[in-house]
């Protein structure tokens, strides 16, 4: 019994470590108002890294029923990110809580990015409720609005803006962030950020935990 629960517990402590994914989103790449992917399959424990693009982009949580307009309830705002060039030196971070449709937009006004299209969906409903029905509202929204403070995620420095940026000084250390490298695209062509330092030694302890409980289940 004991060797069972523990094999159990390995088991469900490696399935559940190698599930959590980061999912890389770009936020206006090569100046088109877009986000890229801009439809997301995400499971509960992922997270949305959003890389800012040039111009001055933001990403805020909506409401199907209200394009280019805030979440009612809970979301996330990540504040305006002017970018020069690059990618900006800071990601904006949002846990996925549950399985519930996210929809997400660009509330910069000047050109209209959200009305305009800029718009995405994490968890799309197979019918009704989709981003291009939110897409088609949205043309006709007067303006977009945000919420007035940055909230419901974490701004991280950007690996990817520190490595291109550092051409003189040394290699920029890779401790912040478990994103350098690794980018590999899924089955859905979406390029997904993995970790491979403190997860594949967890996942190989796990690994030898689930061993260890075969052996006593066996012996
Ligand atoms: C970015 O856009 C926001 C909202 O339009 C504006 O308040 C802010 O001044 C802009 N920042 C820059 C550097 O253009
Ligand atoms: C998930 O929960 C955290 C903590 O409450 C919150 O900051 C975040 O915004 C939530 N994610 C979404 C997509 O609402
Ligand atoms: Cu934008």
């Amino acid at each position: 019994m004991r060797a069972t629960a523990l094999a159990s517990a390995a088991i469900i402590a490696l399935a559940s470590h190698a599930s959590a994914e980061t999912i890389k989103i770009d936020v206006g790449p090569n100046g088109q108002f877009a986000f890229q992917p801009n439809n997301i399959k995400a499971k509960v424990g992922d997270v949305l890294s959003f890389n800012f693009h040039p111009l001055n982009h933001s990403v805020v949580m909506g409401d199907f029923a209200n394009p280019c307009a805030p979440a009612k309830t809970g979301g996330f705002f990540s504040g305006f990110m002017p970018v020069a060039s690059g990618v900006g030196s800071q990601t904006f971070e949002v846990t996925v809580n549950n399985t519930d449709p996210i929809f997400f937009y660009c509330s910069q006004n000047k050109f209209s990015h959200c009305i305009s299209g800029m718009s995405g969906v994490v968890n799309e409903p197979s019918s009704g409720d989709t981003l291009d029905a939110y897409q088609a509202a949205a043309k006709s929204v007067k303006s977009a609005s945000n919420p007035a403070t940055v909230f419901g995620g974490r701004l991280v420095a950007n690996a990817e803006a520190t490595s291109s940026a550092t051409t003189t000084a040394a290699p920029a250390a890779t401790t912040t962030s478990c994103t350098t490298g690794n980018k590999a695209p899924n089955g859905n062509g979406y390029k997904r950020d993995t970790c491979s330092g403190a997860g594949s030694v967890q996942a190989s302890i796990g690994i030898v935990a689930a061993s260890l409980g075969m052996a006593l289940l066996l012996s």
